[in-house]
């Protein structure tokens, strides 16, 4: 089509491509196409449009002409910090509903109202031992009332701080958090604060309400990603090691396709288990079987869980149903394109929205509560066979292309894997690579894929710049989907690390069996991220250091959602580096970007400074690795390593 960029430079994903032209022949809007027509607001982008009150919206010009304060005389950084924090409480939102669904969906199945049975047991005790809770003399739904009752509890308290946080945070980072007075009370108490404190007329100090972010990004990462992936852990079973496969081409001809998309994972396992039961059903509508297919990070939880293959990540959402091929698509909450429903109604493609407070208008809305969970997914599962003999096979093109992939790298499983090389201590082979040079630091590979940038390109390549440069790199997210589809979490891409790493990955890979580890170890969804930090407290405590000077750093290269910057302000909080590669629209103060992104050296007061982890912003994803690994040689020299 005329005028228009080669799909080519869309997304890095042949299928995808093959999907994008198709779209176009027949007339159908993606997000990569009207990521084109948007044209975006100079203002908006770096942070400087203030809308908080009825008097604006209020905005400051960049160059010194102009209004330099709101009606009410707020300035330019107390401006961009105000709405850096509204991202990041937006963010943090979204990940402490979620632990909050988990919580409240195990107190109903240990009352017997929810039918889904307690699968993780060596993880419920290890989460109630840290808790403080005895297990002695306990069965297990009593002991996980007990744990769901302390995970409520951060969501009531008025007095101390968050349960989570004492379980899973490393007591030097807490140190520091308590002397700045930083410390969450309850997750729904800070939330509301953050925007009271939003609100016109609130906080105007733009330095007190950048702390008011890293409080949020402690709500997010103890309250949101701990709480949600030991909780879901216990309920569905820690992540252990498993084989499966990515790319558009999972979708199957003969097959009644059924897409999970969306966060929680209490909607997809129990649409995969009810996928399982009916297959007889499918085969009286001439179908073979069902087929269930994951995109964004529910794709992630059924991959890690149950082998689930992964259809696609974030921006390319839309493109399952352009296949022609996608009876239904069950969605709960977050990353969900409006757009699905759009582009499945020129399709057979149901979209079936399922939480209340979470529909598409045009969508089928089957409610899904956990008292109701097996009714609920029979009825999608069903849904999903009768609209297979509604599929117009002059419309069904499915790109052939598949990957094989290894994911469910949980903390629990890495350690397994290292314990193969040594039983009495499965950290020291790692510490002694680290300390030896043959891993020179490691990076988690985080978040997004965003239609404004070519998919799946900056992850991939970032990645294989770090590995080439021994950084052990791991992944969580739409990240670890793109790096899924292009062979780096399989033992195939040890052709693109160092010899240190490869020579490391491959003797423990060995050491259990396989040809080596892959490159890039898939840790799980965007929760997540609380096993990377697992992991960075396990390594800090084992070497009697802070997590702050590991040489470690994470960085979301394709960043397209508030929660990745709520998930980015944890990280900093605990002392390790951000890289985004997209703007984080706050580049309008010099003072939040000295604060959020300067080293102590040369600015008094920065995140740097209080914590040792900053924010990197750098489109470039080689130039960024660049940076990463400058910052991962700065710590191993500050630990005496060459
Ligand atoms: O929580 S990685 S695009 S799906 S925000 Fe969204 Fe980003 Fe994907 Fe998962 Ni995370
Ligand atoms: Fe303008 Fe102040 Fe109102 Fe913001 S809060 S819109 S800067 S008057």
């Amino acid at each position: 089509m005329k005028g228009l960029p080669d799909v080519k430079d869309l997304s890095m994903d042949s299928g995808v491509q093959q999907m994008l032209e198709k779209a176009r022949a027949e007339g159908i809007e993606t997000a990569f196409d009207r990521a084109i027509k948007m044209s975006q607001c100079g203002f908006g982008a770096t942070g400087v449009c203030c809308k908080h009150c009825l008097e604006g919206p209020c905005r400051i010009a960049p160059n010194g002409k102009g209004a330099q304060a709101g009606v009410c005389g707020a300035g330019v950084d107390t401006i961009v910090a105000r709405n850096f924090l509204g991202n990041v409480t937006e963010g943090t939102a979204s990940h402490a509903e979620h632990a909050r669904e988990v919580a409240h969906a195990i107190l109903e199945v240990v009352a017997g109202k929810a039918p889904y049975t307690i699968q993780g047991v060596e993880k419920l005790k290890a989460v109630a031992s840290g808790l403080g809770l005895s297990s002695e003399g306990k069965d297990t739904n009593q002991l996980a009332k007990e744990v769901a009752d302390k995970a409520m509890e951060d969501f009531q308290k008025q007095h101390g701080t968050l349960n989570w946080l004492e379980l899973r945070a490393q007591d030097k980072s807490k140190e520091t958090w308590e002397k700045l007075g930083l410390l969450p009370v309850n997750a729904h108490l800070e939330i509301a604060k953050s925007l009271a404190r939003q609100v016109m007329g609130g906080d105007a100090d733009p330095a007190n309400l950048l702390l008011g972010a890293v409080t949020m990004g402690l709500v997010d990462g103890f309250a949101g990603l701990h709480m949600s992936t030991d909780l879901q852990d216990i309920l569905f079973g820690t992540p252990t090691a498993v084989k499966s496969q990515y790319r558009l081409g999972v979708i199957k001809e003969d097959m009644v396709n059924l897409s999970v998309h969306g966060h929680i994972p209490l909607l997809s396992e129990k649409v995969v288990e009810w996928a399982g039961k009916l297959t007889d059903k499918a085969k009286e509508v001439g179908a073979t079987g069902i087929n269930v297919v994951g995109v964004c990070c529910s794709g992630n939880e059924v991959l890690m869980r149950r082998g689930v293959p992964v259809a696609t990540n974030y921006a390319s959402q839309e493109l399952p149903i352009v296949t022609g091929a996608l009876e239904a698509m069950v969605v709960d909450i977050q990353c969900i394109m409006p757009g699905i429903q759009t582009v499945a109604s020129c399709y057979h493609t149901e979209i079936i929205t399922t939480l209340a407070y979470s529909k598409i208008a045009g969508a089928t809305h089957v409610e899904f509560t956990a008292e109701r969970a097996d009714e609920a997914a029979k009825e999608i599962v069903l849904r999903a066979i009768a609209n297979f003999p509604k599929r117009d096979p002059r419309k069904v093109n499915i790109p052939n292309e598949v990957t094989e992939a290894y994911a469910g790298f949980s903390v629990e499983q890495i350690v397994e894997a290292l314990r193969a090389v040594n039983p009495e201590e499965p950290l020291k082979p790692l510490v002694d690579a680290i300390a030896g040079g043959q891993i020179l630091g490691a990076v988690a590979i985080v978040g997004c894929t965003n239609p404004r940038k070519k998919q799946d390109h900056d992850n991939v390549a970032l990645v294989k710049e770090l590995i080439k440069n021994n950084v052990l790199v791991v992944a969580t997210g739409c990240s670890a989907h793109s790096l899924g589809k292009f062979g780096l979490l399989s033992p195939e891409g040890l052709q693109y690390c160092g010899e240190g790493l490869r020579n490391v990955l491959t003797a423990v890979g060995q050491a259990n069996g396989l040809p080596g580890l892959p490159p890039a170890l898939h840790m799980g969804s965007c929760v997540d991220n609380s096993r990377v930090a697992d992991l960075l407290v396990a390594l800090a405590n084992y070497l009697g250091v802070a997590v702050k000077d590991l040489p470690a750093a994470g960085s979301c290269p394709e960043t397209h959602h508030p929660k990745a910057l709520s998930i980015g302000t944890y990280f900093i909080a605990c002392g390790v580096d951000v890289h985004v590669g997209v703007n984080p629209q706050a580049t309008g103060s010099p003072l939040v970007v000295n604060v959020l992104t300067a080293d102590k050296e040369n600015f008094p007061v920065t995140t740097d400074g209080l914590f040792g982890g900053k924010l990197i912003y750098e489109e470039d994803p080689v130039k960024a690795a660049g940076l990463l690994i400058e910052r991962i040689k700065q710590k191993r020299k500050a630990l005496g390593l060459n």
